[in-house]
């Protein structure tokens, strides 16, 4: 990891995580950038750190991610977090450059992840929640599923050949199909990426980094 270069300033960057959350994905860009990051885990439920503190005070929206530069300057939202990463480090090609089209179509993808696939899935995670709510849920999420495997067909990545930040969160995103038993056999072409993106080196540094097996 390129400690010595920190293209964000002299105090180390700490990432707000939370094991297997969706703050996993910045956890992943991060390593792929090649830079330098400190983690720090919350406790989602009680909204403290390992420390006692309370993460509320860091981030007063409560969630993660969360990208404290230094004391003052604190990004959340993932896909904010996610392009301030790539950003960082141009030469790694998690994002496109500036201007062009392909950051844009980059972009449209990120903000489907976040707001499509990642909320869909907030209503399986509140089992408190009606089971007709739950199974409308999962419906909606198999639509969904079916749309970005059909965008996929063909290519490793959801843009084409190259790994990018959208790669890290639809990664993050789809294994949350597991813990709510759904089966990704059904999207054979997004089965086959998260395995494929399971091996990446840094994939895998990540998930250790958390506690997580494969
Ligand atoms: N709008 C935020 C939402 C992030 C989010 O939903 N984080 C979840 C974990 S995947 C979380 O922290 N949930 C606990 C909470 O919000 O209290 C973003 O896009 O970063």
């Amino acid at each position: 990891m390129r400690s010595s270069s920190r293209p964000w300033g002299n105090e180390a960057v700490k990432l707000y995580f939370s094991p297997g959350a969706c703050s996993q994905a910045p956890n992943i860009a991060f390593r792929e950038a090649g830079l330098d990051i400190e983690l720090v885990k919350v406790d989602l439920k009680s909204k403290r750190l390992e420390s006692g503190e309370d993460y509320r005070v860091i981030n007063p929206k409560g969630s993660v991610p969360a990208l404290a530069l230094d004391d003052h300057i604190v990004l959340t939202e993932n896909a904010v977090v996610l392009q301030y990463i790539a950003d960082q480090a141009p030469e790694a090609g998690l994002i496109p450059p500036y201007g062009t089209i392909r950051r844009y179509q980059l972009l449209e993808w990120l903000n489907y992840i976040a707001t499509e696939l990642h909320k869909g899935f907030a209503p399986l995670f509140h089992p408190q929640r009606s089971a007709e709510a739950t199974i409308e849920a999962r419906e909606l999420l198999a639509a969904k599923f079916d749309y970005v495997a059909s965008r996929m067909e063909g290519n490793p990545f959801l843009t084409g050949e190259s790994f990018t930040i959208a790669d890290c969160y639809l990664f993050v995103v789809l294994r949350w199909s597991r813990i709510h038993h759904i089966d990704l056999g059904r999207w054979p072409a997004l089965a086959a990426f998260v395995a494929r993106v399971a091996e990446r080196p840094a994939v895998r540094a990540a998930l250790h980094s958390e506690g997580m097996a494969r």
